[in-house]
């Protein structure tokens, strides 16, 4: 391998790469997902503009050198993880709020922009960024576009693709790209913005984006269901489903997920509460009252043991710092946590959610079930304290969790629903997509990356025999 770190200190300067004997490179080796692995970069290049992105991808594709994009490396399935070594090209430091346009309903940013910035940002001018991944203190809106990310708010006002309008991209190579637009419509051209949104750095870097915004609802409220088990709250989200409701949350979390942040947590979860069914509303301050009346008295029919209403910022920012809380209150508790985000058509989400009971209860693994259950989308969390260098052990997690998938499939669904394949599982999209559809998706990124040094391995399954966990 050439001396691509000498290579990229001469043209860009020591600051901006953390080369060997950093303290700091280690960490571009790892991010949030389950794996046990860490694998080290040569170096990561902390970019500042567009113009470094691609002489990084020059100089890269030059030297045959593979690079993996990160954004905050908050990524849950090993999106970041520099697999095949290489450099690490990172936009964390690409942090600009370039424009608001409170007319054009538009920003436009740079791709290490924290999204919870980026959101207090344009709710200042009364504007509102709807896509609200857990993560979103930290995550960057580079690494939810990549990624596709979702959020709680998803269930009313959809995923990140949906706002993104215009892309900037830097291909392997050192090629600079700009599509989409800025407009409200517009179907000029194949849609690649699109196309690009989810690829997970397989593509290219994405190094400037074009946001729709949306004028901020006036008000919002947080309704908090108490069941006494995660069936009934299923059964529960069915119904308003069926009845029609459409709030702009509706979440689950069962008696596992709630007990580990009842401790830390603000909000005092009732003590009763065998899971909760977790509902917001937004609008006009009357028509929403009366949805919160509505959703309330429907939740009693339905066997709520309890219905709590937060009006009040105070009430609602700590119910959800709770709800935020699960995931990392779960990491810190167990030495593994295998974490899945499969999401089923709606229909299936009692069903489902049965499913994982009797998987949990035949392998006897703990399993703590959360998440966007409007959506059909469920976080499924394999926990253990055994020793996470195992082998034995981890494999009978992702066991488990590979029986999860094949139920989430037979259901009609998908594996992720906002996490994103990546490393941890792209050896079982075989189970989801035919070989003929992944064949397409080859040729697709291969268009796009001729040489397949663009965060190679990802994805997508090799052509080669599946990798174990
Ligand atoms: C959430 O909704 C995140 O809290 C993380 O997507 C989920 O840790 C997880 O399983
Ligand atoms: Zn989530």
């Amino acid at each position: 391998m050439s001396d691509i770190v000498g290579i990229l200190e001469r043209e860009l300067g020591t600051a901006a790469i953390v080369g060997p004997g950093h303290e700091r490179l280690d960490d571009y080796g790892r991010d949030e997902s389950p794996l046990p692995e860490f694998f080290p970069p040569a170096c990561a290049v902390l970019v500042e503009s567009t113009e470094q992105a691609a002489i990084v991808l020059r100089l890269c594709l030059e030297n045959k050198i593979p690079v993996t994009p990160r954004g905050a490396g908050s990524g849950m399935v090993g999106g970041a993880l520099p697999i095949a070594g290489g450099v690490v090209l990172s936009t964390e430091k690409m942090q600009r709020i370039l424009e608001i346009d409170p007319a054009d309903l538009v920003a436009v940013v740079q791709p290490g922009v924290v999204t919870g910035v980026l959101q207090a940002e344009v709710e200042a001018q009364g504007l509102f960024y709807p896509p609200d991944p857990a993560s979103l203190e930290f995550c960057s809106i580079g690494g939810n576009a990549a990624t596709n990310a979702g959020g709680p708010r998803a269930f009313k006002y959809g995923v990140t693709r949906e706002y993104i309008l215009g892309l900037e991209v830097a291909l392997m190579g050192g090629e600079v790209l700009r599509c989409g637009r800025r407009t409200a419509k517009g179907v000029t051209g194949y849609d690649l913005v699109a196309g690009f949104v989810g690829t997970e750095g397989t593509f290219g870097v994405i190094t400037e984006l074009v946001v729709k915004l949306l004028p901020n609802p006036p008000a919002a409220a947080t309704v908090l269901a108490v069941f006494r088990d995660v069936a009934a709250a299923g059964s529960a989200i069915t119904m308003l489903l069926r009845d029609g409701l459409r709030p702009r949350v509706l979440e689950i979390a069962d008696k596992s997920s709630i007990d580990h942040v009842r401790s830390k947590s603000r909000y005092r979860f009732p003590d009763d509460a065998g899971s909760i069914v977790l509902i917001e509303v937004d609008g006009e301050p009357e028509s929403m009252e009366l949805m919160m009346e509505k959703i309330g008295l429907r939740c009693d029919d339905l066997g709520a043991l309890d219905v709590l209403a937060a009006t009040e910022p105070a009430d609602r920012r700590s119910i959800w710092e709770a709800r935020r809380l699960i995931s990392p209150s779960l990491k810190e508790a167990y030495r593994i946590k295998v974490n899945e985000d499969i999401c089923v058509p709606r229909g299936r989400i009692v069903e489902m959610l049965a499913r994982i009971e009797m998987i949990s209860a035949e392998t006897q693994i703990h399993t703590a079930v959360f998440g966007h259950a409007g959506d059909g989308n469920l976080h499924v969390n394999f926990l253990s304290n055994d020793d996470p260098a195992d082998p034995a052990v981890r494999a009978r997690m992702w066991a488990a969790a590979a029986r999860v998938f094949e139920h989430t499939v037979a259901l009609g669904g998908t594996l992720s629903g906002e996490h994103g394949i990546g490393l941890s599982k792209r050896d079982y999209v075989h189970l989801e997509q035919s070989e003929q559809l992944i064949e397409w998706q080859r040729k697709w990124k291969l268009l796009w990356d001729p040489t397949n040094l663009m965060n190679p391995g990802k994805k997508l399954p090799s052509r080669s025999k599946p990798c174990s966990e």
